[in-house]
């Protein structure tokens, strides 16, 4: 049975999560945990190579179906290979991304519903979920102003529709409402040194909790 905690990182396209996971992973290393720091789709060399098919433009769109099982074909072996390992180590795992996100955005964004992402979370996890999911909550026009801004080439998932990213925020907030205890949902339209803030205040309230369970 694991042993150390397993913390997630979520929200929509230039919501902060690359910012805000180097401070969470501070925070945690400050605190004395070991910590692996890692990512969805991602992880593994074979995750890595997944996530490549997943973001890069293609000729032929990619089938919504299609999708969702290259998500959970990378989760897979990032658990296997990664995760499970640290946790039962009795290590941290900070991870930008997991499971939540394809609720959001394979389970209403491209409307395959909740039910089939239920089905396959059930078939790769087993009963293995976050113990805290970050949500950095931001408006999505704001959001896409601000990956925009970053001046890299737009991935297949940036160049969707604002209809599209509006979805999967209220996926994630309809989430985060459902389940109070391992949602913690941070306004990510404040300014930087307050979401900065609200993230340390939040890790500190939480690894105080932790050292009395
Ligand atoms: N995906 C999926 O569909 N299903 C799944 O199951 C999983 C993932 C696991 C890749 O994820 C894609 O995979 C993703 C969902 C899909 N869709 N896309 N695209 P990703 O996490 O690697 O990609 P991303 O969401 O685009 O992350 P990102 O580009 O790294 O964005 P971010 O980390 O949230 O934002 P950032 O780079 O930290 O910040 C963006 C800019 O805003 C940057 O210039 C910052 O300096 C600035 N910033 C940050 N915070 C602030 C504040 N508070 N004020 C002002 N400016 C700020």
């Amino acid at each position: 049975m694991a042993s150390g905690r397993f913390i997630t990182l979520e929200g929509i396209e230039g919501a902060g999560k690359s910012t805000a996971i180097e401070i969470l992973f501070d925070c945690l290393r400050d605190a004395g945990r070991t910590v692996l720091r890692t990512r969805e789709p991602g992880g593994t060399a074979l995750g890595e190579s997944i996530r490549g098919l997943l973001l890069g433009q293609s000729e032929e769109p990619m089938a919504a179906r299609t999708e969702a099982l290259l998500m959970f074909a990378a989760r897979a072996e990032h658990l296997e290979k990664r995760i499970r390992p640290a946790l039962a180590r009795g290590d941290w795992v900070l991870c930008d991304r997991f499971t939540d996100a394809s609720y959001a955005y394979q389970g209403a964004g491209r409307e395959l519903g909740y039910e089939a992402i239920a089905t396959l979370e059930q078939w790769v996890q087993g009963s293995l979920r976050p113990d805290l999911t970050i949500l950095l909550d931001l408006a999505p026009d704001q959001g896409l102003a601000r990956a925009a801004g970053r001046g890299h080439q737009p991935d297949r998932f940036e160049t969707e529709q604002p209809a599209f990213f509006r979805r999967i925020r209220q996926a994630y907030l309809d989430r985060a409402a459902q389940d109070p205890g391992r949602y913690r949902v941070i306004d990510a339209g404040q300014p930087l040194s307050d979401v900065k803030a609200d993230l340390l205040a939040t890790m500190h309230t939480w690894i105080t909790r932790q050292a009395s369970r």
